[in-house]
């Protein structure tokens, strides 16, 4: 099953957590990056008392369920140091899942897709870099992706 997940962070060394990142997924059984985004500098949203966030987003190859996908992101964040404080707070890093091939689903722990693509350009921005048609998997994001401010985000 082909997965895209969506990556941010605005603790500590940015570009060196989403590094880890790239190197944990590649750990993962059966998995691999097929594509990368460019990494951008954001606006923090939802609250904006906060340092500047990098976001970017991979498309992988996985034989994982959708579950146990969802379980080792959140084992990637756990081992790279992510503590919860609050809703849209600072983190070292944030690895969601947003959209799976195929598949849609909701339940208490995983929604795909993710709820808020369309409504965030910092993750918008990073999908149209893995599919520069604006659809992926069926889902397209063409409308929400031409109203994107791109100045707000910095290519780094
Ligand atoms: N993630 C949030 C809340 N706000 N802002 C930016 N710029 N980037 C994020 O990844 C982000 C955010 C909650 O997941
Ligand atoms: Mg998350
Ligand atoms: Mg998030």
């Amino acid at each position: 099953m082909k997965a895209v997940l969506g990556i941010g962070t605005n603790i500590g060394n940015r570009l060196e957590n989403i590094e880890n990142v790239y190197s944990s997924l590649s750990l993962l059984p059966n998995t691999k990056i097929i594509k990368k985004s460019s990494v951008y500098e954001t606006e923090p949203w939802g609250y904006e008392q906060q340092d500047r966030f990098l976001n970017c987003a991979v498309l992988i190859e996985t034989e994982l369920s959708p579950n146990a996908l969802l379980g080792a992101c959140l084992g990637i964040e756990a081992a790279l140091g992510r503590v919860r404080e609050f809703k849209n707070g600072p983190r070292i890093i944030d690895v969601d899942v947003l959209l799976l091939e195929n598949t849609e689903l909701s339940t208490d722990e995983l929604t795909v897709p993710h709820k808020f693509i369309r409504q965030r350009d910092f993750v918008l921005v990073p999908l149209h870099d893995l599919a520069p048609e604006n659809n992926i998997f069926g889902y397209d994001f063409d409308k929400e992706y031409s109203e994107t401010d791109k100045t707000k985000l910095t290519k780094i």
